[in-house]
């Protein structure tokens, strides 16, 4: 469905469109957004939908937004793929591509981190490790996160040599200031634990969202790097494409989306993991400074 912005009127096109929707059995509200997020104008929306359904014409009401799914994407962390290089160099290291889908954005990295590497932030992250909890909102106590079942800790962002290392080498990799990664997260997983499917911008429909935003704004790329790898499964999953990236010691997934929304594809979550430990190291990408 196309607009016209300059002389709008209820065109035989946006008729046949609007009936199509409507015998897909969309609701005549999800019509009318989808018509004034394309840019048609609000009263021809509605007399285009009066004339499928034989309902009288309602007048426009209050401005309806376009969905957040439709606002502008943004500019993006990515790795120089386009001449579709076998390695890139990272600074101080050379990290392989082992892997890479355009919608949803994902890259497998391999060799990002070194054995020693993944073996020493176990050990500086493994002391300070602590189970997850969240308010219950009925008791009002705190409970154990059923959909996040690992122990985790956070790295202040350059907390110590090896973190600041591994920082530069990202954002050398990805393009992106280091200022706007938050701190490395530790999570380990032991046999039964996983990371229930979830995406990790933060919804704009959530009251507390405004706040966090505040603090370097929203979320735009995920890395996240295995350190120690499950005998069996916790393999990373996108469930929308049906992807599992296998959970290898040293290699990585990136993802990245330009908006928060679920049109981005990037649903994904931590399978369980069936034996062995899992460990990894996970950095959020933000669109600003996160100080
Ligand atoms: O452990 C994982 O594979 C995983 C899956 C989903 C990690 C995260 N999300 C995360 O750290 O955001
Ligand atoms: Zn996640």
């Amino acid at each position: 469905m196309t607009s016209n912005h300059a002389a709008q009127a209820v065109t035989p096109e946006l008729r046949l469109w609007v009936l199509e929707q409507t015998r897909a059995g969309h609701a005549p509200q999800a019509v009318l957004q989808s018509m004034l997020a394309a840019g048609w104008d609000e009263a021809v929306a509605r007399e285009a939908l009066a004339a499928v359904t034989g309902a009288p014409a309602e007048p426009p009401t209050q401005r309806v937004e376009p969905p957040a799914a439709l606002s502008a994407a943004v500019a993006l962390p990515e790795p120089d793929l386009a001449a579709s290089p076998l390695y890139l160099d990272a600074g101080d290291r050379r990290v392989h591509v082992l892997q890479a889908m355009m919608n949803p954005r994902v890259v497998v990295f391999g060799d990002l981190l070194s054995d020693e590497e993944c073996e020493q932030m176990i050990a500086l992250a493994r002391p300070r490790l602590a189970r997850s909890l969240t308010v219950a909102t009925r008791t009002g106590g705190e409970e154990i996160n059923a959909d996040r079942t690992s122990r985790g800790m956070f790295f202040r962002r350059g907390e110590n040599a090896l973190v600041a290392r591994i920082e530069a080498r990202l954002a050398r990799l990805l393009n992106w200031p280091e200022e706007n990664g938050e701190g490395l997260q530790i999570l380990h997983y032991q046999p039964g634990t996983e990371y229930k499917p979830h995406y990790d911008y933060f919804d704009p429909a959530e009251p507390g969202t405004p706040s966090i935003l505040r603090r370097g704004g929203q979320r735009v790329a995920t890395v996240v790097m295995y350190l120690a790898e499950p005998e069996r499964g916790g393999g990373t999953t996108f469930p929308d494409v049906h992807l599992e990236v296998a959970p290898k010691r040293g290699n990585a997934v990136f993802f990245s989306y330009d908006r928060p929304h679920p049109a981005t594809r990037t649903l994904h979550g931590g399978a369980p993991v069936l034996a062995g430990e899992k460990w990894i190291a996970t950095k959020w990408l933000r669109q600003q400074r996160f100080d």
